[in-house]
């Protein structure tokens, strides 16, 4: 009989500012079986913004992308799970969640998401981005927060 093990993978997520349903994305987290390998509340500066979204400097919608992701605090966490980012990328859904409440109703953002700019919540689309932008936001050795039952960080 053959068998496979999938190591576990990471990826990085972002909870956007100004959403109210927080506690209820970190509750969906939980309940899909990730673990919360490190969790920070940032502000992200504008530069930061700038540099994290940098694939869609050339995008009609991108100034309008970094004001809202430096709008307030952003929840950062490295999500670590067998397939993490592909999982994590069918958790949130579609973009625009007016395709998600068609297409992915159970979704983060068929549930959460305002409009297609202010989505809730951000995934890295694969394992490489996923390497870049956990380093750019947790550094190299970023802080570690064992318990992952413990309440999220307050800024
Ligand atoms: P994300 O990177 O945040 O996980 O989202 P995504 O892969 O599903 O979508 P992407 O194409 O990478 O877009 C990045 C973020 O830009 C905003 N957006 N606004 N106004 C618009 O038409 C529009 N399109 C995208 C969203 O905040 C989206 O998550
Ligand atoms: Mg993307």
């Amino acid at each position: 009989e053959i068998s496979f093990f999938f190591p576990p993978e990471d990826t990085l997520a972002v909870i956007k500012p100004d959403t109210q349903h927080k506690e209820e994305i970190l509750e969906e987290i939980q309940a899909q079986g990730f673990t919360i390998s490190q969790l920070k509340d940032t502000i992200l500066s504008r530069e930061m913004a700038e540099e994290f979204y940098k694939e869609h400097r050339e995008k009609p919608f991108f100034s309008q992308l970094v004001d809202y992701m430096c709008r307030g605090p952003c929840t950062m966490l490295v999500l670590t799970k067998e397939n993490a980012v592909q999982e994590w990328r069918a958790a949130m859904g579609p973009t625009d969640p007016d395709q998600a409440r068609l297409t992915a109703p159970e979704s983060l953002r068929a549930r959460f998401a305002k409009d297609v700019l202010e989505n809730a919540v951000h995934g890295s689309s694969n394992t490489e981005h996923a390497d870049q932008k956990i380093k750019f936001i947790f550094g190299d050795i970023g802080e570690i927060i064992p318990d992952t039952a413990s309440p999220p960080l307050e800024t």
